[in-house]
């Protein structure tokens, strides 16, 4: 609809000074030219301006009737009327207009406040474990990862923060309420390294899978199958012809999978299952989810399976294996004995060095001679190698016999490795960070012994009640509080947990800590309204950390109420 228009037309000599209205459009109401009431300037007690003295009553009109000069004033009061109208929708249009901008601002602003907590995470991965540890570690560390002021406004409706928060887990392993920090992948189980399992222990992966609440033997070998890159069916198991017969009917993935939510599709997994009640994934239940006391038949009485299977799995766990000054560790296995030997002499010192070329070269000796400590001579470098190590604890507790060049006779060389607790740790720490029989700088898959889930403990091979409860009462979350030993997995041995040959059991799929981490970085502003939640994976064997997986959470709410999140805790405005 076309606006009206207006124009004066006092410019006419021969009409009193008025006003005509002209209404352009639809609209043709007014289009004669109208004269309006002159004002006695004497009656206006000559003030300057006298409008602002402006009385009806006082009005003198010098043309027309008294019933012509009514209508018109009906008329110009309608005018005026509408207009006032049409000036009040559009203040209220406009109002409303900058509402939604100002909305669609701040929530533009949530989401990079978000996305300024994953940058900050970045950069705090990539410290020096020290100085990390110095700025209060990445577990739970509420001054660095709550309430992060990025946008200070003196209006709290414009003060941004964010905040990295994650399940914390109790003393008993239990997961309870949340913490400010990150959470390790390594925490969890790997669904794409869980095949290796096979490898160490019989049925070793089905093993793991059956510690989850509700899991059953047909649905975990069901999902070990639908990984594994054969279409024979397992003990329990279905492959493609299983999946055949469903409709619409689809094929296994027989290979690693992208994401957890692909395991709706295998047999037997359902969503309950998969996720719990925790619908806006905020790692608890919260009063308007539906209860999740029993879920599907699983006891939840105790909260774990509130988020499901998918609170104990990932895709993403790693570990670096690599000295803590960044260079390779020196691989025991390698062919070349003169390299191996200089390598270890470097890093260990020569007794540690001819002991353990001394072993590659003739294996362990069994016989009874006893071994002798403290002797040394020159080995014959040339000599090839008879024996690989399958862990690199193969070389404590046990001897070597050799012949040293010069001699006529062997020696039998005692391990400086003792096997005794304690006594080990003096050692533990040169082997751990030194060395390794596993090539490759990254390890997958294992599981983080002092952060996990007494979940995903119990499901390891090997692991007994005693061994799961002695770790849990023992450990130290908080790797800030951790003595240096307790960063290798071997502080369960050489604090007398388990023997040797426990260890070495366990081995395979322990370890103190991996290296990548997921949190969920919420963006808000003090004064509430918009937020964002994004949740995140870093990749920290990288420096700096990358970004592997990356969802937006927003959808579901800011899923923290703001007093847990904090507000007003520092600005400078305030
Ligand atoms: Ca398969
Ligand atoms: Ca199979
Ligand atoms: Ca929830």
């Amino acid at each position: 609809m076309k606006q009206p228009t207006f124009q004066t037309s006092s410019n006419d000599a021969q009409k009193p000074m008025g006003l005509s209205v002209h209404l352009s459009g639809e609209s043709t109401l007014l289009a004669r030219s109208i004269p309006l009431c002159k004002t006695n300037s004497s009656e206006r007690g000559g003030k300057p301006g006298g409008l602002a003295s402006f009385e009806l009553a006082k009005l003198h009109c010098s043309t027309g009737d008294a019933p012509s000069a009514g209508m018109v004033l009906i008329l110009v009061l309608v005018v005026v009327a509408l207009l006032s109208l049409a000036a009040l929708s559009f203040s209220q249009w406009m109002l409303a207009e900058r509402e939604a901008a100002d909305l669609a601002l701040r929530q533009s602003q949530a989401q990079a406040l978000a996305d300024s907590g994953i940058e900050m995470a970045r950069v705090f991965l990539a410290l020096d474990p020290a100085d990390q540890n110095q700025a209060g570690g990445w577990y739970d560390n509420p001054q660095y990862f709550r309430a992060r002021l990025v946008r200070d406004d003196t209006d709290p409706r414009w003060r941004g923060r964010v905040g990295v928060l994650s399940p914390a887990v109790d003393d008993m392993g239990l997961r309870q309420g949340i913490r400010f920090g990150l959470e390790d992948e390594s925490t969890k189980l790997n669904l794409n390294t869980l095949l290796l399992a096979d490898e160490y222990a019989e049925n070793g992966a089905r093993q793991i899978l059956m510690a989850l609440p509700g899991m059953t033997e047909e649905i975990a070998d069901a999902i070990l199958d639908w990984i594994d890159p054969d279409n024979e069916p397992r003990e329990y198991g279905a492959e493609a012809d299983y999946y055949a017969m469903l409709d619409p009917p689809y094929l296994p993935k027989n290979g690693p999978l992208e994401s957890i939510e692909e395991l709706l599709l295998v047999r037997g997994v359902t969503p309950a299952l998969l996720f719990g009640a925790d619908a806006n994934r905020n790692g608890m239940v919260d009063p308007d989810e539906p209860p999740a006391d029993t879920i599907e038949g699983v006891d939840n009485t105790d909260g774990v399976m509130d988020s499901g299977w998918s609170a104990y799995l990932t895709l993403y766990s790693m570990e670096l294996n690599v000295r803590p000054d960044g260079r390779p560790k020196i691989y025991l296995n390698q062919d070349n004995m003169e390299q191996l030997y200089k390598e270890l002499e470097e890093a260990l010192g020569s007794t540690y060095a001819t002991f353990i070329v001394a072993y590659r070269q003739n294996g362990p000796y069994t016989g009874s001679e006893p071994g002798q400590t403290g002797v040394s001579g020159q080995l014959d470098l040339a000599k090839p190698a008879k024996v690989k190590l399958t862990q690199v604890l193969d070389l404590v507790g046990v001897r070597v016999r050799v012949t040293f060049q010069g001699d006529d006779r062997p020696t039998v060389l005692e391990s400086p490795f003792p096997d005794a607790p304690v006594i080990s740790e003096a050692y533990m720490k040169l082997l751990m960070d030194n060395t390794t029989v596993n090539p490759s700088p990254l390890i997958p898959g294992r599981i983080n012994i002092n952060q996990a889930p007494r979940i995903v403990l119990a499901g390891i091979p090997g692991m007994t009640p005693e061994i799961l409860e002695e770790i849990l009462t023992r450990r130290q979350k908080d790797p800030v509080d951790r003595p240096e030993n307790r960063q290798y997995e071997t502080w369960i041995y050489t604090e007398g947990i388990v023997t040797l040959a426990e260890m070495k059991a366990l081995m395979p799929f322990i370890t103190g800590g991996g290296h990548v981490f997921r949190g969920q970085f919420v963006g808000y502003f003090d004064g509430g309204g918009p937020s964002a939640r994004v949740e995140a994976v870093l990749d920290a064997t990288v420096r700096p950390a990358r970004v592997l997986f990356w969802r937006n959470l927003s959808h579901l709410g800011r899923g923290y109420p703001l007093e847990t999140l904090g507000i007003e805790l520092e600005t400078g405005l305030w």
